[in-house]
């Protein structure tokens, strides 16, 4: 038990380690942070992010509950709870790499904001052992620079497959494949890190803070030539959190019909479904983080051979608009042409042979009858020449 006393305002960062029962195991061990670290942060231009990572050694931990606990200033009541996902939306940069994340955004008021996280098992937490953590890189592109110069004084890590060949093919975005055969349960435990505080020195507003995340796992399947299937992980109004308002989805064998600055263009007709239209549809609109599940009726069937881009827009309750998703591909391939049904080359063979030897027996039949058979009918060649006088 550590008792903490002093200045609210005053940073104060606590790690606990915890040493596992089975001294041949190593323990499982959280470390949580905050984007800003603990800098002064403009809420109204800088995004907070909270991240919590639970591994064991160098393997992530999935599947586990990750819930932080944010006590904003001056507040005599209980803290925030948001969960954490490691699902590679939003504020998560890669699904299954044991690194948990989401935006905070419920700003109160400016002053300092203080942030843990606990981490458990619901009995659906998985050491996998199956992957590396091999090569460490800036995640550039995905986060402004400051953005990234400000997630945390740690040093990202991208998790590799030890053999990537034989390992199972994520779907899109960015994840780390899971096998099963060399994952571990990790059975019940219950950790809590400390991520330190952050000091808000402004709040957005206008009172919305932020348009959607993108979406960034948009996937197609095909039920018959004119049924398809979407899926995709929902954004909130928020970044990640809470509910959007709508979406616009759009359909195209044109792929630059649904690019950033193309996809709103008055001028195609890709529109698969209208944000006025989604508005009322309970099986999209969804909690963020949740998976969003859309049935598409085609008017007219898809063609074989041909490449169908799918993609998609989320808008929030201000009207702001997330950045246009990653694109789903449909291919159908033309049904080949069904193989000859002929007779196989051994049946052709014995077929040809007979062909020969009933032509040659024929021949021989008419040789004999043109030998004998005609000549005994001849008088004139007749073996009794002496009775014709
Ligand atoms: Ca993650
Ligand atoms: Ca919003």
């Amino acid at each position: 038990m550590v008792g903490l006393s002093g200045n609210f305002q005053r940073v104060i960062r606590v790690s606990v380690t915890a040493q596992a029962k089975d001294p041949e195991t190593l323990p499982i061990y959280t470390l949580s942070w905050i984007s800003t670290a603990s800098t002064d942060v403009d809420a109204s231009v800088i995004p907070v992010i909270i991240f919590a990572k639970v591994s064991q050694g160098a393997m992530p931990v999935v599947g586990a509950r990750v819930r932080a606990y944010i006590t904003r200033p001056y507040s005599t009541n209980t803290a925030v709870e948001i969960d954490l996902k490691d699902n590679g939306q939003g504020a998560d940069v890669q699904m299954g790499d044991g690194i948990y994340s989401r935006y905070f955004t419920l700003f109160t008021t400016t002053g300092r904001y203080a942030v843990k996280a606990q981490v458990w098992d619901e009995g659906s937490s998985y050491i996998n052992n199956g992957f590396i953590a091999s090569r460490q890189q800036k995640i550039s592109g995905f986060y402004p620079p400051l953005w990234y110069e400000r997630i945390s004084p740690l040093t990202l890590t991208r998790l590799s497959p030890m053999d990537p060949l034989n390992g199972p093919d994520p779907c899109c975005g960015s994840s780390v494949p899971f096998d099963p055969s060399k994952a571990t349960p990790t059975g019940p435990f219950l950790r809590t890190s400390a991520a330190g505080s952050f000091k808000v020195t402004k709040v957005p507003l206008s009172g919305d803070v932020a348009a959607p995340s993108r979406v960034l796992n948009l996937q197609v399947s095909p039920n018959n030539y004119t049924s398809l299937n979407l899926n995709w992980t929902a954004p909130g109004d928020d970044y990640d959190i809470g509910t959007v308002l709508g979406y616009e989805i759009r359909m195209s064998t044109n792929r630059n019909d649904l690019l950033e600055d193309t996809f709103n263009g008055t001028t195609n007709s890709t529109l698969l479904l209208g944000l006025n239209e989604s508005m009322n549809m309970t099986e999209i609109i969804v909690e963020a983080g949740e998976t969003a599940y859309f049935l598409v009726q085609l008017q007219r069937p898809i063609d074989e051979g041909t490449v169908y881009y799918f993609a998609l827009r989320a808008t929030d309750h201000a009207l702001q608009q997330s950045k246009v998703s990653n694109i789903g591909l449909l291919f159908i391939d033309k049904v080949s042409p069904k193989p000859d049904d002929g007779l196989p080359s051994w049946a052709v063979a014995l077929i040809v042979i007979g062909t020969l030897m009933i032509i040659a027996l024929i021949g021989a039949i008419i040789y004999i009858s043109d030998t004998f058979g005609l000549r005994s009918r001849n008088p004139a060649t007749s073996s009794t020449p002496g009775s014709q006088f």
